[in-house]
Formats: C-alpha cells, structure tokens, sequence
C-alpha cells in the first residue's frame, strides 16, 4: 500500500509567537502565485521591503518549490527565478530524487508569511517541529544567502564538518566553516572536506537535514538556532524524517549517494609512512611486520617512490621501478597488497609529458586570460587538472593507465586535493614553462604574502567566512581562476576533491570492470562516499587527538563514508610507546585501519616496541575474528548506508546519558569498545548501557544498569563487549583476510535477558561487483539456532562451532545448563552456508 506520508498545511497563522532575532534589517520574501504541482507546490517569493544588500545585492524575485516524497523527504528549494545562481550540476552529484525508499516517519511541511520577517517555513514530524525559519528572514543575495532555524535549547545536534570536534556539537558556541583546506586537524576549524549534513536526537528521535550546496558557508550553533550563512548559489534544502538515525543516514545515502561496495582486503590492517627513504626499507618493513607476526595486508607508499616528486614517475635510485614491481609480485605471492600515491597537481614544466599532454588536451584550470594556472605544490609550479574540462577525464585515464601499465597496483591514494597550493594565486605565471625549482623543491624565491584585493568580491567576499587564513584563495587554487564553460573557482571549490576522486574510481572501474576499486581521498563533499573511502588526515601524535580519532570516524558515518579511519599512532611529532600501544587497540577497530606516519617523526611500524606489538597481536586478532561481522556490516553500508562504526546513541537513542559519549564506540549493533584514550590509565570508566553484555575475552557476564563501571585495562587490554540479543559470526584469524575469510565459522550466540538472539552474515566474493552473494540470517531462542535466508554463494567453509552465552542458567522451559555456566559450547559441528538449518543446541 503507497502512503502518502506527508500533508500539506499552508498558511499557518502560529507567527505571533516567534519573533525575529535577525541582526540585520532585511526585509525577507512574501509569498504570491502558489501552485499545486505533483507531491508539493510553488510559490513566488518576492522581496518585501528595499534592499539591505548586507553582503551583496538583494535578488528580488525567487521560485519557491516544496516537493515531499514518500521516502521520507522534504525538499525545500528556493532559487532566483532568473536562474544565474550557481547550481551544482547533476553530473557532480546526482542527487537521487526519485527514490523508492518506503517512509518511516510522517512529515509535514507549513508556511507562512510573518509581518515583518516574511516567508518562513516548518518542517513537522507528527506534532514537533524539526526546522522552524518562521521569523527569521530569508537572505537571497548574489553572494550571500543566509537561512536560520530556531532549535531546542541544548539540542543534540551530530554531523556537519569536517575535522576534531566534540561528536555532540556545542549548541551553544559553535561555527562550522565549510571549504576545503589543507589543514592538519585544527579543533573545529574547516579542513579537507564539506560535508553540510546533520542529525539531530530530539527525545530520542532522529531527523536530518542537508543543504546541496557548494559554496564557502558558516554553520552557526548559536542562541537556540543553526544559522546557514552560505557565500553564493541558491537554498537547496532536504530534510529526513527519521525515526531512527539509520533512517536518516539511510535517506541521506539514498539522496546523495551510496557508499560503494568495498574489496573485504581493505578491512585488514595497513601500514604507510611518508619518508620511507628506499624500496628496501619498505621491504624490510614488510618483512618485519611478518616476523612479528602482525598481519599486514596492505603496504602503502607516499610520494617518497616518485622522481623528484612528480606523479607517474619513479626515483631511479631508491625507487626503481623493477624493484617497485618486484616487491608488489612478492606482496601479491603472500596476498598481500600495495597501494600508491598520486596527487593532482602536474609539475608545469615543457618536457614532463603529463604536462605537455595536459596542455594539449586543454585539462587545467586557467587564468581569467586562458593561460594555464600555475601554482606551486610538491615538485614546483604545478598546473591542475579541470574536472570540468572536456578532456579532463580522457587526460588523466590516459596518465594513469599508463602508471598502472607499469605498476598493477591494488589501489590509489588521492592526496592534497583540497586542491592544497603553497603560494596565493597564479605564483609561476608569467615564470618561463622549463623553469623548474631545484630539488627538494623549497618555496625559493619564497612567493611573498599578497595583500587581499578587497575591491574583487570573488576574491574577498563581503561576509568573510570563518576560515583562518587570510584569504579564502590561500592554500589552494585562487577563487578566480576559471574552469571550463567560464566557471570560476569560487563556486566549485569544495567540489575539486570529490569530482578528482569520481575521475580517478571512473579510471579503476574501467581498468578491471568487475573487480572493487579501492582508493582512498582526503578531500571529500556530499556523495563522495560512492567513489572514496577515507582517512582524517594529517592528525599529531597526542592524546587528545588519539580521542578525537572516534568522533571523526562517527562523523564519516554520518557522511555516507563507512570506511575511515585516522593516522594510528599520530602523523606529526614523535609517538611514545604508550601512546602507539593505546593506538593501535582503538584503531585495530577503525573501519579502516591503518597506521601512518609524518616525515619527520620517529619510526612507529607495530613491531618497534614489544609492548606494541603485542597489543597489536591482540587487537587485531579480535578485529580478524570479527572480519566476516565487519564484512557483513561494510555490505550493507552498500544497501542502505548504515556506519560500520557508530555512536552509542545510535544503538540507544533514548539513553540520556549517552548523548555526548564520543569516548566509546560500536561496531554494528553487537561490539562495543571502550578503549583507554588517556595516558597512564590502567582502567576505563565505561558507560555500560542497559542491556545484557559478554566480556569479549572469557565472556562473563556483564549487566549493564545505564551507569559508568570501572573496566580493568592494563596495557596490552582494550575492552570489547558483546551484546546479548546477537550472533556474531567469527572466524580463526590468520595472517591474511583472504585466508581467515576461507576458515570455518564459530558462531556467538549471545543471548538477551529474554534468551533470544538474531544476526545476520553476508557472504559474496568480497572482489568483484557481480560476485553471487548470500544473506543469512539466524535467529535463537536459547533452545535452537536457525539460519535461514537467502543463498546463492558457493562457499565450502562451515559452522564448526556454537558458543551460546547466557545470563545465568536457562529457566522455565528453557535448557538448565549442566555446567551451571553461563556459557555453552557445541563443536566439531559442520553446519553449510549454503542452505538452511535448524540445530537444538542442547
Ligand atoms: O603536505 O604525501 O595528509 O598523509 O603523508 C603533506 C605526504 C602531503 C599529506 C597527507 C599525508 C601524506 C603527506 N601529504
């Protein structure tokens, strides 16, 4: 049955109630000439008073169009009826709006025109209003639009971002500045990526709503609102009903993108460092991790194995590329892998053929003269790509099949395409093409600071954006410079990451049609998540930046980003041991993990200090036994969004106390972690929720009351819980994903206080797109385990072993256990994967 789950109200006559807390005198829209259209309506909106131009000129007539779709969702867009505004193009992000998602949640949507505010609107779940801009004017100007919402007092709001920051927002004192930069890791302050999505917990429910829009904007928490103060383009609003936040990420995916299917091998541990000085000594890494016995599954390399720094080039003597294709054929005769970075920015230099091919086929950024735009990066003045350009596309599949032709390698690394740039502006127009700076290219002659140009608004906008530099053009590509069809830097900025990554994935699709790219970016917008996984950058090796680790993994959650994961260990500064220790037992649990280091830092691979190491053998091994959880978990990222790792309040929403709680974490619904992320701690103070839960390691029973409990962690000891109600499918880790993937299953039947459990594994190839899959769901009533579901995988693998845990012996007419344990083991079974089952486990 189709259910339209959203009504119309218009013209509410509520506004006395609200009044305007607007700064600035502008007069808002009045609403004329509204239109039914199919599932919403339009309106004119016309400007109310005279011009305030606050921070540019006052548009004065706007289309209004309200659309409510069944899945879920409200969108709200208000353009310029002339349509000169900035849009981001389909073709950029393609924004699904013909979902076919089932509604979860009624929402309604209400308008009106306030005296002297003008147009507002509500958006309603049930009887509470989500988004209220009632009393607040709209501002619609060339290069400023600004949108304010009231919300609750100390409401619960999550997302918005990227960088550290508390995973709760304060409410009460927080801009999220959006524009791509290459910062390490500021507290609060806009770095890599732009991603304007957020949720908000409101008495235990979930809503979210997204601004499509590329533009520089501050997102202001302030005084019981959230204040859109954008630089261009036009209100392109969507709203998610919820209830739950899986609801809302599921909508959020659906509308802009869905993470990607994954290789299950990006689930093993890594390793990277930049400043590795030879192939040898990346051998010789390689080599110590196996007699360690840590299991490296992939084996990263930074610009260090480039020629003078430039892409698609090898340093003939620390790098050769013999040498380079002899240990990837030895890493792949392991089954291991490698991956290798390439960044966007081209040396600008007459006899470097990806230069001169560029040139030719017209792929870089220009100048306002048509010259190529030349900044300075890694190996000197650099040009870089235009995704826009016709040719770009063809340009950079053409450089980079030729790359691969000489180095298979198992996946890219996309960096510094924020895009970052050392000099403002066009530093090497006018600086002959073959002059190229000596190496180690150092900034000489140093390009001097400029003096902002305060008379171009496209250089200095009139409402300056919170970003802590003294020009928005600074760090990277100049905001005037121009991409193909006349569009200048300043509308796409936030976009140069994700459209280089859309390209790049295009290139690994096309290489092996059917086989999962991997490929990791740094700079990311809305929707990225279908092209890219993530790591949160350049991070210092401290512990306040060992904690805000996880509410940047949760953020990515949010961000439809499933696969992230910050820089174990630290990048910047020395590590100390301890430090590395506590590390490596949060981020054996990243989605993805991988230990990465700075240049200039002391080595930090797993195996330099035994403590490590053996914290490392640990972690991981929980982590390996958890592969096939994690897989299934990734999988379903793929159909409906939902984070591999999450926030406690996701899994219990109506948990007050859990609101904030950013120091723990879930994988799925069944393991929690609660990690000691504060030096010389030997202990945890936990938040157990309420719920049964299982010690991981000798599976005691844990009752969580809804309180704080203090966790035994000595050093080698990261607590993980398991929740009663869930069968986790583990396997025998081994040195190599695909080998612990091919061992047989012991299944964890851990009970709830009611002797039930229920869980789910997805079994496919874990390689290629059109792999068969099976989905299979088993279901206890402390009596019987069944699995059942749907299959079409071959796998010879089986069930080989049952380890029930229960609260106590089973009562009434359940089995009373002749241990009186709490745990029951059933073993040497042979349960198949491939069809259905039903075994009485006593
Ligand atoms: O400006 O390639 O975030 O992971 O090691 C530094 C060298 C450029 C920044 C990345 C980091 C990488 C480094 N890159």
């Amino acid at each position: 049955m189709r259910v339209l789950a959203v009504s119309l109200l218009a013209f509410g006559a509520a506004y006395a109630q609200y009044s305007s807390s607007s700064s600035h005198p502008c007069p808002g829209y009045t609403t004329s000439n509204v239109l039914t259209i199919r599932n919403g309506f339009t309106a004119d909106l016309t400007l109310s008073g005279s011009p305030c131009n606050v921070y540019g000129n006052d548009i004065n007539d706007l289309v209004l169009t309200v659309t409510v779709e069944e899945n879920n969702k409200v969108n709200v867009l208000i353009e310029d009826a002339a349509m000169k505004q900035y849009q981001i193009p389909q073709s950029v992000v393609s924004l699904n709006r013909n979902s076919s998602l089932h509604s979860f949640a009624d929402l309604s949507f209400k308008y009106t025109d306030h005296p002297t505010a003008g147009f507002g609107f509500q958006v309603i779940r049930n009887d509470t209003i989500l988004f209220d801009t009632i009393g607040h004017p709209i501002v619609f100007e060339d290069q400023y639009l600004e949108l304010t919402s009231n919300l609750p007092k100390d409401a619960n709001i999550y997302g918005i971002g990227e960088g550290p920051d508390t995973f709760r927002r304060d409410v009460n004192d927080t801009i999220k500045t959006l524009w791509n930069r290459d910062a390490a890791n500021p507290y609060k302050q806009n770095t890599y990526g732009s991603h304007t999505v957020y949720m908000e917990n409101r008495a235990g429910k979930f809503h979210g709503a997204y601004l499509h829009n590329s533009h520089g904007m501050d997102i202001v928490l302030a005084n019981e609102t959230i204040q859109y103060r954008v630089l261009g383009g036009v209100l392109d609003m969507h709203f998610f009903g919820g209830p739950s936040a899986y609801d809302v990420i599921n909508s959020y995916t659906d509308l802009v993108g869905r993470p990607l299917p994954i290789p299950a091998a990006t689930l093993g541990f890594q390793n990277c460092r930049y400043g590795y000085k030879s192939i040898d000594e990346v051998d010789q890494v390689i080599a110590n991790y196996s007699a360690a016995n840590i299991p490296l599954e992939y084996m990263w390399i930074d610009i260090d194995y480039m020629d003078r720094t430039r892409d698609f080039t090898f340093d003939p003597v620390n790098f050769p590329l013999p040498r380079i294709q002899q240990t990837l054929a030895n890493l792949h005769s392991k089954k291991q892998k490698m991956v290798m970075m390439v960044d966007p920015a081209i040396q600008r230099n007459s006899t470097y053929g990806p230069y001169v091919r560029g040139v030719e086929s017209n792929a870089f950024v220009k100048n306002a003269d048509g010259s190529v735009y030349v900044g300075q990066v890694w190996p000197g003045y650099t040009a870089f790509p235009d995704w826009f350009a016709t040719n770009a596309t063809s340009y950079w599949h053409n450089e980079l099949s030729m790359f691969y032709e000489q180095v298979p390698l198992d996946g890219l690394w996309i960096d510094m395409n924020e895009a970052a740039s050392f000099c403002t502006g066009s530093c090497g127009s006018g600086v002959a093409e073959d002059v190229v700076p000596k190496f180690p290219w150092t900034v000489t002659p140093a390009v001097p600071p400029r003096i902002p140009n305060v008379n171009n608004t496209y250089l200095v906008p009139k409402y300056s954006i919170h970003n802590p530099q003294t020009e928005i053009s600074e760090k990277s590509i100049e905001t005037i410079a121009v991409h193909a069809n006349g569009v200048i830097e300043y509308h796409v900025h936030n976009l140069y990451g994700h459209m280089m990554a859309k390209n790049t994935r295009a290139f690994l699709n096309d290489l092996r049609p059917n086989v999962r790219p991997f490929l990791l970016g740094r700079s990311t917008f809305a929707g990225s998540g279908s092209y890219v996984s993530h790591w949160n950058g350049d991070n210092n090796s401290d512990w306040d930046e060992l904690y805000f680790s996880i509410s940047s993994m949760l953020d990515f959650g949010i961000f439809g980003i499933p696969l992230v994961g910050s820089d174990i260990c630290g990048f910047f500064s020395n590590t100390t041991e301890q430090l590395c220790n506590r590390w490596i037992e949060v981020g054996a649990f990243y989605p993805f993990s991988r230990v990465h280091n700075g240049i200039d830092s002391i080595p930090q691979e797993l195996y330099r200090w035994d403590s490590v190491a053996e914290s490392a053998r640990r972690a991981l091994g929980v982590r390996y036994a958890l592969l096939p959880y994690y897989y299934t978990k990734a999988s379903y990222s793929t159909i409906n969004g939902s984070p591999i790792a999450r926030p406690l309040i996701f899994e219990f929403p109506a948990d007050t106390n859990v609101l904030d709680n950013d120091s723990q974490f879930m994988i799925g619904e069944a393991i929690m972690i609660s990690p000691v992320l504060f030096e010389n701690d030997t202990s945890v103070e936990a938040y157990i929720p309420n719920s049964l839960w299982y010690d991981w390691y000798d599976h005691s029973v844990v009752v969580g009351a809804g309180k704080n409990a203090t966790l035994d962690a000595p050093l080698n000891h990261v607590n993980v819980h398991i929740r009663g109600g869930n069968v986790v499918p583990t396997q025998t880790p081994q040195m190599s994903v695909e080998d612990t993937l091919a061992g047989d299953y012991t299944l964890i039947v851990a009970l709830d206080s009611n002797f039930a459990a229920t869980g789910t594994l997805y079994l496919d190839d874990g390689v290629t797109y059109n792999s068969t899959h099976s989905i299979i769901k088993f279901y206890s009533d402390g009596k019987t385990l069944v699995a059942n579901g749907t299959y079409s995988h071959p796998v010879t693998n089986v069930v080989e072993k049952i380890i029930v845990l229960a609260n106590g012996d089973y009562t009434g007419n359940k089995y009373v256990n002749p241990n009186n344990t709490n745990e029951l083991i059933l073993d040497n079974l042979s349960l198949c994967l491939t069809e259905s089952w039903n075994i009485n486990l006593f």
